[in-house]
């Protein structure tokens, strides 16, 4: 493994376990008949053609070091994607109270988003990671949004290539007025959330239904029943 291989394992087990971790949340309120505020997780390591370009804004030279490490905070990056803006505080508290990472910083791009209209909210954590020549402590970035949030992000994210960040005019109005239809998709989610969620769980109740031996939760009825 060369010396690029050898600063970017650490980055790579800390990706895929908290991957895990994340993904082990969502299972754990399905197991617990409760609706889940994790809808999906990605994640990945930095491409080093990322890094390369990051070190250029940043003037940093291009070469594994703790200045890299330190200054790079996203290098290991997860994402976790809501269906509601209200789930993003419960996973933010759910991340602050675990002891198996330490939040360093916390962005908040909802209440103030981007001028780009970016919306997401970012929390960068330090996690150890145990390595054969013991623990090493890793940057992580997590950022929580809802779908609609991501849908944006993603499509802005793809035209940045095309236009290196550079819009013409019409188009960066375009896409702050989408930025803003999306959260406006979010507020009209929010307000008839209950219903939501009603209708989602009796969708997955009466998907299992179809085998009562592998339905784990009562259902609303038998709920009512008790
Ligand atoms: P499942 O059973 O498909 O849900 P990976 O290493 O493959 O687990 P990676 O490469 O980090 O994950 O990211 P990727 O492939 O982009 O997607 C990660 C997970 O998010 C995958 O699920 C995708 O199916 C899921 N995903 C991506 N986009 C959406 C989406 O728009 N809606 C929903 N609900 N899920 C999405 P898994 O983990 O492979 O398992
Ligand atoms: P990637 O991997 O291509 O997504 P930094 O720019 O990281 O040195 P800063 O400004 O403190 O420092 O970081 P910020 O803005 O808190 O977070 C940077 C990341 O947030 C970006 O990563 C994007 O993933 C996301 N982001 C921030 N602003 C926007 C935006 O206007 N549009 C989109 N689509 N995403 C945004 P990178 O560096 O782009 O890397």
């Amino acid at each position: 493994m060369g010396p690029w291989g050898n600063f970017l394992s650490p980055y790579i087990q800390a990706v895929d376990e908290l991957k895990i971790k994340f993904k082990g949340m969502r299972s754990q309120f399905g197991a617990s008949g409760t609706t889940s505020p994790i809808e999906f997780v990605t994640g990945r390591v930095k491409p080093l053609a990322s890094i390369y370009d990051k070190t250029l804004e940043k003037g940093i030279p291009f070469e594994p070091s703790k200045q890299l490490a330190t200054e790079l905070q996203d290098i290991a990056g997860l994402r976790i994607m809501c269906q509601f803006v209200d789930d993003i505080s419960t996973v933010v508290n759910l991340i602050r109270q675990r002891d198996d990472l330490e939040v360093v910083e916390e962005k908040d791009y909802i209440t103030h988003s981007k001028p780009s209209g970016y919306r997401s909210y970012h929390m960068i954590v330090e996690y150890p990671v145990e390595t054969i020549s013991g623990k090493i402590k890793v940057l992580a970035e997590i950022q929580i949004r809802t779908l609609a949030m991501n849908f944006w992000a993603s499509i802005e994210h793809s035209m940045n290539y095309k236009y290196k960040g550079l819009f013409p005019e019409e188009i960066k109005n375009r896409l702050q007025n989408a930025a803003e239809a999306a959260f406006k998709l979010d507020e009209e989610m929010s307000s008839i959330r209950s219903e939501i969620q009603e209708a989602q769980v009796y969708f997955s109740e009466f998907k299992d239904s179809t085998n009562p031996k592998i339905r784990l939760h009562p259902t609303i009825e038998e709920k009512e029943r008790e």
